[in-house]
């Protein structure tokens, strides 16, 4: 059987070597962040996770190409593109392989192909989850089922107040995905550093994390880890002032109708326009914050010489095999 998974040259010799890579998402470059700025901090969060001494492997479709690890001119295609490239959630990968199309990865679809790879630690800005009104919508993000099942620790700075942050932590905990606070006893609420809700763990190390992550795999748990690390102390917002301006947009996406996955691409693009872009500048500042401590855990975690987890019914063989 061909591998489903194309890994980068650099990106297939760190794993095989066992050195520290770390995932990383390509839906916040094509429909997180206008251009230019999604080129420059995609960039950027490369450079952090190679300074932090780990390899990043920034994951999309190409040309129906499930892939872990693109060059630059890959990067500057998605940048540019953005929202004229399909996002792909786990729903989304065999149409797009399908056809031969691009898909920028979510949480979800980003945990799928690092999963494929081997890859356990994974970046990001803010996952999704139960949003308000989800009890007569049924809008759930996918990337949550997807940390029910899929062994991979993502590092991000807790979700976005859009979403219902108490009915998020209650679907986490019911699928079993532990949600650990770095150096926090609070969930984070991306732009603001504390929500009023409490994580699972607190960890005040990345080999503390790493160490967590080893034992709950190593006892078989097949699900994923929330690692939630709040944004730096200098680019957090008001949380009262960023209630006020959420509130707003959420109004305005459900008098435009504004549904499924069009919603979340909406509601940070106007976030942006209504902070009058002080919302862009945490979100690049916190993606970077992650991606550091994302390689630090990576780092950690291969230090450690875990034992390969094993193959699952979804894990095909990688092409550097
Ligand atoms: N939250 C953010 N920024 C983002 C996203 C979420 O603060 O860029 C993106 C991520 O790719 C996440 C996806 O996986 O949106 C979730 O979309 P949905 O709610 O449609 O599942
Ligand atoms: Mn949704």
């Amino acid at each position: 059987m061909s591998s489903p998974i194309v890994l980068a040259p650099e990106v297939a010799s760190a794993l095989a070597e066992g050195q520290a890579v770390v995932a990383l998402e390509s839906t916040i470059i094509a429909h997180g962040m206008p251009y230019p700025q999604n080129l420059e901090t995609a960039l950027r969060v490369e450079q952090t996770v190679r300074q932090a001494g780990a390899v990043p492997a920034t994951c999309a479709v190409v040309s129906g190409k499930l892939r872990a690890g693109l060059s630059a001119e890959e990067l500057e295609h998605f940048a540019q593109k953005g929202r004229s490239i399909a996002k792909a959630s786990r729903r989304d990968l065999g149409y797009l392989v399908s056809r031969g199309l691009d898909g920028a990865t979510t949480v979800a679809a980003t945990m799928i192909i690092a999963h494929l790879a081997d890859i356990r630690c994974f970046a990001t800005g803010g996952i999704g989850g139960v949003h308000r009104g989800a009890p007569a919508t049924f809008d759930i993000s996918a990337d949550l089922q997807e940390l029910a099942h899929t062994p991979v620790a993502v590092v991000c700075a807790g979700a976005k107040s859009i979403l219902d942050l108490g009915l998020t932590l209650e679907y986490l905990e019911t699928f079993g995905v532990p949600v650990l606070g770095y150096q926090t006893d609070e969930f984070p609420a991306f732009y603001a550093r504390t929500s009023g809700l409490q994580v699972d763990y607190r960890m005040d190390s990345p080999e503390a994390i790493a160490r967590l992550l080893r034992a709950h795999w190593g006892i078989g748990l097949r699900s994923g880890v929330v690692v939630a690390n709040p944004v730096p102390e200098p680019y957090a917002l008001d949380a009262k002032a960023m209630e006020e301006i959420l509130a707003q947009a959420i109004a305005e996406a459900e008098r435009q109708h504004i549904r499924g996955k069009a919603l979340t691409p909406f509601l940070l693009a106007r976030i942006e326009q209504l902070t009058g872009g002080l919302s862009l500048k945490a979100n690049i500042e916190l993606v970077c914050n992650n991606a550091r401590l994302a390689a630090q855990i990576a780092r950690a975690l291969a230090d450690e010489q875990p034992r390969r987890l094993e193959n699952t019914p979804e894990k095909g063989a990688p092409q550097r095999r």
